[in-house]
Protein backbone atom coordinates (compact mmCIF):
# COMPACT_ATOMS: atom_id res chain seq x y z
CA UNK A 1 0.00 0.00 0.00
CA UNK A 2 3.26 1.92 -0.15
CA UNK A 3 1.89 3.33 -3.80
CA UNK A 4 -1.45 3.91 -3.00
CA UNK A 5 -1.68 6.82 -5.81
CA UNK A 6 -1.59 3.71 -8.46
CA UNK A 7 -3.70 1.44 -7.25
CA UNK A 8 -7.36 0.90 -9.31
CA UNK A 9 -9.82 1.00 -6.33
CA UNK A 10 -12.29 2.33 -8.74
CA UNK A 11 -12.90 -0.15 -11.67
CA UNK A 12 -14.54 0.82 -14.34
CA UNK A 13 -17.79 -0.33 -13.28
CA UNK A 14 -18.58 2.19 -10.52
CA UNK A 15 -18.70 4.80 -12.38
CA UNK A 16 -21.10 3.29 -14.82
CA UNK A 17 -23.21 2.09 -11.33
CA UNK A 18 -23.03 5.65 -9.98
CA UNK A 19 -24.59 7.32 -12.84
CA UNK A 20 -27.34 4.10 -12.68
CA UNK A 21 -27.88 4.88 -8.89
CA UNK A 22 -28.39 8.74 -9.88
CA UNK A 23 -30.69 7.91 -12.65
CA UNK A 24 -33.08 5.88 -9.64
CA UNK A 25 -32.63 9.02 -7.79
CA UNK A 26 -35.89 10.81 -8.87
CA UNK A 27 -37.63 7.61 -7.82
CA UNK A 28 -36.90 7.56 -4.26
CA UNK A 29 -38.28 8.88 -1.00
CA UNK A 30 -35.59 7.50 1.43
CA UNK A 31 -32.01 7.09 1.08
CA UNK A 32 -30.31 4.21 3.43
CA UNK A 33 -26.87 5.24 3.56
CA UNK A 34 -24.40 1.87 5.65
CA UNK A 35 -21.12 2.42 6.65
CA UNK A 36 -19.08 0.19 8.65
CA UNK A 37 -18.99 0.78 12.16
CA UNK A 38 -15.21 -0.17 12.21
CA UNK A 39 -15.09 3.52 10.22
CA UNK A 40 -17.49 5.56 10.82
CA UNK A 41 -15.53 8.31 9.15
CA UNK A 42 -14.03 6.82 5.73
CA UNK A 43 -16.30 4.30 4.65
CA UNK A 44 -19.06 7.24 4.32
CA UNK A 45 -18.29 7.59 0.45
CA UNK A 46 -18.73 11.76 -0.14
CA UNK A 47 -20.29 11.18 -3.61
CA UNK A 48 -22.83 9.56 -2.09
CA UNK A 49 -23.09 11.90 1.03
CA UNK A 50 -23.54 14.43 -1.97
CA UNK A 51 -26.05 12.79 -4.31
CA UNK A 52 -28.78 12.24 -1.13
CA UNK A 53 -28.07 15.71 0.05
CA UNK A 54 -32.10 16.76 -0.71
CA UNK A 55 -33.49 13.18 -0.04
CA UNK A 56 -34.57 11.71 3.71
CA UNK A 57 -31.42 10.16 4.57
CA UNK A 58 -31.02 7.30 7.15
CA UNK A 59 -27.75 6.60 8.15
CA UNK A 60 -26.13 3.22 9.16
CA UNK A 61 -23.46 2.08 11.08
CA UNK A 62 -23.57 -1.85 10.07
CA UNK A 63 -21.17 -4.38 11.31
CA UNK A 64 -21.57 -2.69 14.64
CA UNK A 65 -21.43 -6.62 16.47
CA UNK A 66 -17.19 -6.17 15.14
CA UNK A 67 -16.84 -2.30 16.44
CA UNK A 68 -16.08 -1.28 20.00
CA UNK A 69 -19.63 -0.93 21.32
CA UNK A 70 -18.57 2.34 23.22
CA UNK A 71 -17.11 3.94 20.25
CA UNK A 72 -19.92 2.88 18.17
CA UNK A 73 -22.34 4.96 20.59
CA UNK A 74 -20.19 8.09 20.11
CA UNK A 75 -20.42 8.40 16.48
CA UNK A 76 -24.14 7.72 16.50
CA UNK A 77 -24.59 10.62 19.22
CA UNK A 78 -21.85 12.70 16.56
CA UNK A 79 -24.18 11.96 13.68
CA UNK A 80 -27.34 12.32 14.52
CA UNK A 81 -25.89 15.44 16.33
CA UNK A 82 -25.05 16.70 13.09
CA UNK A 83 -28.79 16.87 11.90
CA UNK A 84 -29.27 13.46 10.49
CA UNK A 85 -32.58 12.64 10.96
CA UNK A 86 -31.64 8.45 11.53
CA UNK A 87 -28.70 7.18 12.66
CA UNK A 88 -28.40 3.56 13.99
CA UNK A 89 -25.77 0.94 14.54
CA UNK A 90 -26.82 -2.16 13.55
CA UNK A 91 -25.92 -6.17 13.22
CA UNK A 92 -27.23 -5.82 9.30
CA UNK A 93 -27.96 -9.33 9.58
CA UNK A 94 -30.42 -9.33 12.96
CA UNK A 95 -32.63 -6.23 13.50
CA UNK A 96 -35.07 -5.59 10.12
CA UNK A 97 -37.82 -4.33 12.49
CA UNK A 98 -35.64 -0.87 13.66
CA UNK A 99 -34.34 -0.31 10.24
CA UNK A 100 -38.13 -0.29 9.00
CA UNK A 101 -39.18 2.10 11.94
CA UNK A 102 -36.43 4.73 10.64
CA UNK A 103 -38.32 3.96 7.10
CA UNK A 104 -41.27 4.63 8.45
CA UNK A 105 -40.10 8.11 10.15
CA UNK A 106 -38.27 9.08 7.18
CA UNK A 107 -41.34 8.75 5.18
CA UNK A 108 -43.57 10.12 7.41
CA UNK A 109 -44.10 13.29 5.77
CA UNK A 110 -44.33 12.17 2.09
CA UNK A 111 -46.75 9.45 3.67
CA UNK A 112 -48.96 11.91 5.43
CA UNK A 113 -49.06 14.30 2.25
CA UNK A 114 -49.93 11.64 0.15
CA UNK A 115 -52.56 10.25 2.26
CA UNK A 116 -53.95 14.05 2.48
CA UNK A 117 -54.92 13.52 -1.24
CA UNK A 118 -56.60 10.19 -0.77
CA UNK A 119 -53.66 7.94 -1.80
CA UNK A 120 -51.77 4.95 -0.15
CA UNK A 121 -48.04 5.97 -0.92
CA UNK A 122 -45.71 3.20 -1.80
CA UNK A 123 -42.39 4.53 -0.30
CA UNK A 124 -39.13 3.54 -2.06
CA UNK A 125 -35.64 3.37 -0.51
CA UNK A 126 -32.57 2.78 -1.93
CA UNK A 127 -29.80 1.20 0.05
CA UNK A 128 -26.17 2.70 -1.05
CA UNK A 129 -22.80 2.44 0.47
CA UNK A 130 -18.96 1.44 -0.04
CA UNK A 131 -18.56 -2.27 -1.29
CA UNK A 132 -18.91 -5.22 1.40
CA UNK A 133 -20.92 -3.29 4.09
CA UNK A 134 -23.64 -5.36 4.25
CA UNK A 135 -26.20 -3.89 1.85
CA UNK A 136 -27.63 -6.77 0.02
CA UNK A 137 -27.28 -8.03 3.60
CA UNK A 138 -29.40 -5.80 4.50
CA UNK A 139 -31.83 -6.14 1.66
CA UNK A 140 -32.66 -9.80 2.47
CA UNK A 141 -33.27 -9.21 6.20
CA UNK A 142 -35.57 -6.48 5.36
CA UNK A 143 -37.28 -9.06 2.74
CA UNK A 144 -37.46 -11.73 4.69
CA UNK A 145 -35.52 -14.29 2.09
CA UNK A 146 -32.20 -14.21 0.42
CA UNK A 147 -33.28 -12.66 -3.13
CA UNK A 148 -29.73 -10.21 -3.28
CA UNK A 149 -26.34 -12.14 -3.48
CA UNK A 150 -24.15 -11.79 -0.41
CA UNK A 151 -20.03 -12.63 -0.06
CA UNK A 152 -17.30 -11.72 1.97
CA UNK A 153 -15.73 -9.81 -0.50
CA UNK A 154 -16.09 -6.37 -2.27
CA UNK A 155 -17.94 -6.12 -5.53
CA UNK A 156 -20.65 -9.00 -5.11
CA UNK A 157 -23.87 -6.36 -6.13
CA UNK A 158 -23.18 -5.55 -10.22
CA UNK A 159 -26.81 -3.85 -10.56
CA UNK A 160 -28.92 -2.06 -8.69
CA UNK A 161 -32.01 -4.31 -7.44
CA UNK A 162 -35.41 -3.34 -6.63
CA UNK A 163 -36.93 -5.77 -3.80
CA UNK A 164 -40.50 -5.67 -2.50
CA UNK A 165 -40.49 -5.76 1.08
CA UNK A 166 -44.13 -4.69 2.01
CA UNK A 167 -47.35 -3.86 -0.54
CA UNK A 168 -46.25 -0.62 -0.18
CA UNK A 169 -42.61 -0.19 0.56
CA UNK A 170 -40.04 -0.86 -2.04
CA UNK A 171 -35.84 -1.24 -1.91
CA UNK A 172 -32.81 -1.01 -3.83
CA UNK A 173 -29.94 -2.81 -3.24
CA UNK A 174 -26.85 -1.02 -5.14
CA UNK A 175 -23.55 -1.98 -5.92
CA UNK A 176 -21.00 -0.68 -3.80
CA UNK A 177 -19.02 2.68 -4.72
CA UNK A 178 -15.75 3.87 -3.87
CA UNK A 179 -15.00 7.43 -4.84
CA UNK A 180 -12.29 8.20 -7.76
CA UNK A 181 -9.77 10.44 -5.53
CA UNK A 182 -9.34 8.23 -2.75
CA UNK A 183 -6.27 10.53 -1.63
CA UNK A 184 -6.18 9.73 2.09
CA UNK A 185 -3.61 6.80 2.30
CA UNK A 186 -4.78 6.11 5.86
CA UNK A 187 -8.25 6.11 5.07
CA UNK A 188 -7.78 3.82 1.95
CA UNK A 189 -5.69 1.63 3.85
CA UNK A 190 -8.17 0.92 6.50
CA UNK A 191 -10.67 0.26 3.67
CA UNK A 192 -8.46 -2.45 2.67
CA UNK A 193 -8.22 -4.25 5.62
CA UNK A 194 -12.55 -3.98 6.03
CA UNK A 195 -12.28 -5.44 2.70
CA UNK A 196 -14.30 -2.63 0.78
CA UNK A 197 -11.07 -2.39 -1.74
CA UNK A 198 -10.39 -5.81 -3.88
CA UNK A 199 -7.68 -7.34 -2.39
CA UNK A 200 -6.41 -8.14 -6.35
CA UNK A 201 -5.77 -4.73 -6.45
CA UNK A 202 -3.53 -4.80 -3.25
CA UNK A 203 0.02 -6.05 -1.91
CA UNK A 204 -1.90 -8.15 0.92
CA UNK A 205 1.35 -9.09 2.32
CA UNK A 206 2.48 -5.14 2.95
CA UNK A 207 -1.08 -5.30 4.37
CA UNK A 208 -1.03 -7.38 6.49
CA UNK A 209 2.10 -6.65 7.66
CA UNK A 210 0.79 -3.09 8.58
CA UNK A 211 -2.57 -3.91 9.83
CA UNK A 212 -0.35 -5.94 12.48
CA UNK A 213 1.52 -2.57 12.86
CA UNK A 214 -1.28 -0.63 13.40
CA UNK A 215 -2.99 -3.70 16.43
CA UNK A 216 0.52 -3.58 17.89
CA UNK A 217 -0.56 0.05 18.78
CA UNK A 218 -4.44 -0.54 18.87
CA UNK A 219 -4.78 -3.92 20.68
CA UNK A 220 -1.49 -5.57 21.74
CA UNK A 221 -3.12 -7.92 23.78
CA UNK A 222 -5.47 -9.20 21.01
CA UNK A 223 -2.37 -9.64 19.12
CA UNK A 224 -0.44 -11.81 22.05
CA UNK A 225 -3.63 -13.75 22.26
CA UNK A 226 -4.21 -14.09 18.40
CA UNK A 227 -0.74 -14.19 16.83
CA UNK A 228 1.17 -14.76 20.17
CA UNK A 229 3.02 -11.92 19.39
CA UNK A 230 4.26 -10.87 23.21
CA UNK A 231 6.50 -7.79 21.67
CA UNK A 232 4.32 -5.38 20.42
CA UNK A 233 7.88 -2.82 19.40
CA UNK A 234 8.01 -5.09 16.96
CA UNK A 235 7.87 -4.00 13.08
CA UNK A 236 7.50 -5.17 9.69
CA UNK A 237 8.88 -8.47 8.62
CA UNK A 238 9.51 -9.50 12.24
CA UNK A 239 5.93 -9.31 13.05
CA UNK A 240 4.99 -11.95 10.45
CA UNK A 241 7.89 -14.41 11.39
CA UNK A 242 6.28 -14.15 14.81
CA UNK A 243 2.76 -15.15 13.47
CA UNK A 244 4.28 -17.55 11.91
CA UNK A 245 5.99 -18.94 14.92
CA UNK A 246 3.30 -18.27 17.67
CA UNK A 247 0.95 -20.28 15.52
CA UNK A 248 3.15 -22.63 13.55
CA UNK A 249 2.76 -21.60 10.01
CA UNK A 250 6.28 -23.27 9.02
CA UNK A 251 6.97 -24.69 6.18
CA UNK A 252 9.50 -27.87 5.66
CA UNK A 253 12.43 -27.38 6.83
CA UNK A 254 10.71 -24.42 9.56
CA UNK A 255 10.69 -21.87 6.58
CA UNK A 256 7.82 -19.10 7.75
CA UNK A 257 4.87 -19.59 5.42
CA UNK A 258 4.32 -15.84 4.84
CA UNK A 259 1.24 -16.14 2.44
CA UNK A 260 -0.65 -18.36 5.34
CA UNK A 261 0.31 -15.99 7.74
CA UNK A 262 -0.49 -12.97 5.85
CA UNK A 263 -4.20 -14.27 4.77
CA UNK A 264 -4.59 -15.59 8.21
CA UNK A 265 -4.13 -12.33 10.00
CA UNK A 266 -6.47 -10.32 7.15
CA UNK A 267 -9.31 -12.77 7.47
CA UNK A 268 -9.09 -13.10 11.34
CA UNK A 269 -9.03 -9.24 11.60
CA UNK A 270 -12.21 -8.96 9.28
CA UNK A 271 -13.30 -11.44 11.14
CA UNK A 272 -13.47 -9.96 14.49
CA UNK A 273 -11.52 -12.92 15.40
CA UNK A 274 -8.88 -9.79 16.79
CA UNK A 275 -12.13 -8.78 19.19
CA UNK A 276 -14.13 -5.64 18.45
CA UNK A 277 -11.80 -3.08 17.10
CA UNK A 278 -12.95 0.34 15.80
CA UNK A 279 -10.36 1.78 13.29
CA UNK A 280 -11.56 5.22 14.04
CA UNK A 281 -12.06 6.08 17.53
CA UNK A 282 -14.12 9.00 17.90
CA UNK A 283 -12.62 12.49 18.63
CA UNK A 284 -14.20 16.12 17.96
CA UNK A 285 -11.96 17.27 15.43
CA UNK A 286 -12.76 13.67 13.35
CA UNK A 287 -15.72 15.05 12.46
CA UNK A 288 -17.30 15.25 8.83
CA UNK A 289 -18.90 18.03 7.69
CA UNK A 290 -21.96 17.29 5.86
CA UNK A 291 -20.70 19.35 2.89
CA UNK A 292 -17.99 16.74 1.82
CA UNK A 293 -14.75 15.53 2.97
CA UNK A 294 -13.02 19.12 3.78
CA UNK A 295 -12.50 18.12 7.37
CA UNK A 296 -9.42 16.05 8.02
CA UNK A 297 -10.17 12.59 10.29
CA UNK A 298 -8.72 13.46 13.44
CA UNK A 299 -6.50 11.82 15.27
CA UNK A 300 -6.71 8.27 17.09
CA UNK A 301 -6.88 10.05 20.64
CA UNK A 302 -6.49 13.76 21.72
CA UNK A 303 -2.77 12.67 23.19
CA UNK A 304 -1.16 10.79 20.07
CA UNK A 305 -2.36 13.89 17.79
CA UNK A 306 1.61 14.41 16.58
CA UNK A 307 2.26 10.96 16.64
CA UNK A 308 0.81 7.84 15.26
CA UNK A 309 -0.36 9.12 11.89
CA UNK A 310 1.97 11.61 10.92
CA UNK A 311 4.92 9.75 12.05
CA UNK A 312 4.38 6.72 9.50
CA UNK A 313 7.01 6.00 7.37
CA UNK A 314 4.81 4.11 4.55
CA UNK A 315 2.84 7.62 4.52
N1 LIG B 1 -20.25 -9.54 11.28
C1 LIG B 1 -21.09 -9.03 10.40
N2 LIG B 1 -21.02 -9.42 9.10
C2 LIG B 1 -21.90 -8.88 8.24
C3 LIG B 1 -22.86 -7.91 8.62
N3 LIG B 1 -23.55 -7.56 7.52
C4 LIG B 1 -23.04 -8.26 6.49
N4 LIG B 1 -22.05 -9.06 6.91
C5 LIG B 1 -21.19 -9.92 6.08
O1 LIG B 1 -20.43 -9.05 5.25
C6 LIG B 1 -20.21 -9.63 3.97
C7 LIG B 1 -20.66 -8.65 2.89
O2 LIG B 1 -22.06 -8.57 2.89
P1 LIG B 1 -22.87 -8.08 1.61
O3 LIG B 1 -24.29 -7.94 2.03
O4 LIG B 1 -22.59 -8.92 0.41
O5 LIG B 1 -22.22 -6.63 1.40
P2 LIG B 1 -22.57 -5.56 0.25
O6 LIG B 1 -22.49 -4.23 0.86
O7 LIG B 1 -23.83 -5.92 -0.43
O8 LIG B 1 -21.32 -5.78 -0.70
P3 LIG B 1 -21.16 -5.38 -2.28
O9 LIG B 1 -22.35 -5.86 -3.01
O10 LIG B 1 -19.94 -6.16 -2.66
O11 LIG B 1 -20.96 -3.93 -2.30
C8 LIG B 1 -20.96 -10.95 3.98
O12 LIG B 1 -20.02 -11.97 4.27
C9 LIG B 1 -21.97 -10.80 5.11
O13 LIG B 1 -22.31 -12.03 5.72
C10 LIG B 1 -22.90 -7.50 9.99
O14 LIG B 1 -23.68 -6.65 10.42
N5 LIG B 1 -22.00 -8.10 10.82
MG1 LIG C 1 -24.21 -6.34 -2.37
Amino acid sequence: MGNENKINWYPGHMARAKRLLGDQLSRVDVIIELCDARLPFSSRNPDLIKMGRNKQRILLLGKADLADPAETAKWVNHFKSEGLLACAAIDTRQKAKTVLQLIDKAAQQAVERAADRGIRKTVRAMVVGVPNVGKSTLTNRLHGAPIAKVGDMPGVTRANQWVKITPYLELMDSPGLLWPRLDDPLAARRLAYIAAIRDEVLDTDALAIQLLEDMCEAAPAALNDRFKIKDPSLRGVELLDAVCKGRGFLMKGGVCDYDRACAVVLDEFRGGKLGRITLEKYHPRAERSEAGRDIPAGPETPETADSTEENDPEE
